[in-house]
């Protein structure tokens, strides 16, 4: 089917990080331009090292950002402190931007629940990252029509994948959305894969983003390994709902380059071919040819922030292995008020056996 809705596409620099538009004044900004660089680089250092502690048993399964950090690096510069932001299992970019610090995701990871009770104040009412697909694009239009009643200029962001546009609850957070013109964007990182099942048969229709358009908003694609074509976009879509003219769906087309997850092989369902021709267009790279076309960037620099963000990286494995382990009864609080009995007993069994087993490591 032809895509007869000749939705906007947009993209500033192209794989080598050659301008193909002509820039805004900010594309040229040394200072906007490295930090967006350095938190890509951040974010890819982070995965490694998450990967690695996985690999190694100390969290439990992790979903790797690989290829796709322009995209959460460009919404956590540009949202604002009073905004919320709604994220699914693939925003460490954007978390830590927002100031979730990084040993919270590893503790959450880890499966130690208190990763999503954030410390840090500005993000205190941020929503922890959701793993259930796409039930949180509901979840944000609910944040969203409290800042409508309240008459707040605040804007809900929510994040999912191409996969999650599939669900009901995508669609119904779409309807509603469009139907009380709520302050909320969605961004769906398009990474052409849901675990096992390609782009391709995921949907019938040509973009996602025109699915936005069904409810009656703005729907439009973007190069999502474009650092600064996503910058432009989410500038504009954030504005737009911040000043009430409504929701805006972006569909940001990037490649996960790496597994699924920690618990998937990605090499049995596709081919090194794809992955290798992806590898050509992913985002730091791009960012970094262009930034060394305008004399911004060189090896010297590259080794030095790379050290830097290594050191920060190291320091946050230190912060979440400095965390004690939550007794095992934690687990069962804030479940009852009243505690029926039978479970009352099973809470003081697992006592129990803690104690014993705390007394037997230290004979
Ligand atoms: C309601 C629900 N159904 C199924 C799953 C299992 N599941 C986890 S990730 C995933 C695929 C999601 O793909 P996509 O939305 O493209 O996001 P991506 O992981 O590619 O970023 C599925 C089906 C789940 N977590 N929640
Ligand atoms: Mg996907």
């Amino acid at each position: 089917m032809p895509d007869t809705l000749n939705l906007p596409y947009t993209r500033l620099l192209d794989p080598q990080g050659r301008p193909v538009a002509e820039l805004p004044a900010w594309a040229t900004d040394p200072e906007l331009l490295l930090r967006l660089y350095r938190q890509m680089v951040l974010t890819r250092l982070f995965d490694q090292k998450a990967v690695a502690l996985q690999r190694t048993g100390r969290i439990g399964t992790y979903a790797p950002t690989l290829g796709q950090e322009a995209i959460g690096v460009a919404i956590g510069a540009l949202m604002q402190r009073e905004d919320v932001l709604v994220p699914y299992y693939r925003d460490t970019a954007v978390q830590v931007m927002r100031g979730v610090r990084m040993e919270e995701i590893l503790l959450y990871w880890g499966g130690d629940e208190r990763g999503s009770a954030y410390v840090d104040a500005a993000v205190a009412e941020d929503f922890p990252l959701c793993v259930p697909i796409a039930t949180q694009a509901l979840h944000a239009c609910g944040v969203a029509s409290a800042f409508k009643i309240r008459g707040q200029h605040r804007v809900a962001v929510t994040t999912c994948g191409d996969g999650a546009t599939s669900k009901g609850d995508f669609l119904e957070a779409l309807n509603v959305a469009g139907a009380w013109q709520l302050p909320v964007v969605f961004v769906v990182n398009n990474n052409q894969w849901a675990i096992s099942v390609p782009r391709r048969i995921q949907c019938g229709a040509p973009t996602l983003a025109q699915k936005a358009i069904g409810a009656g908003f703005a729907g439009e694609q973007v190069d999502g390994n474009d650092v600064l074509a996503l910058y432009a976009r989410m500038q504009a879509a954030l504005e737009r709902a911040r000043h009430g003219k409504g929701p805006v769906l972006l569909e940001c087309l990037s490649y996960r380059l790496g597994d699924h997850t920690t618990a998937d092989d990605a090499t049995r369902y596709r081919s090194s071919e794809e992955v290798k021709q992806a590898w050509q267009e992913e985002p730091i790279k791009r960012l970094q040819a262009f930034m060394a076309s305008q004399g911004l960037w060189d090896e010297g620099r590259e080794q030095a922030l790379i050290a830097e963000c290594q050191a920060q990286v190291q320091q946050a494995v230190e912060a979440f292995e400095a965390v004690t382990e939550p007794p095992a009864e934690a687990a069962l609080e804030y479940v009852y008020a009243q505690w029926p009995a039978a479970l009352a007993e099973q809470r003081e069994m697992l006592r129990e056996r803690a104690e014993r087993r705390r007394e037997a490591s230290h004979e």
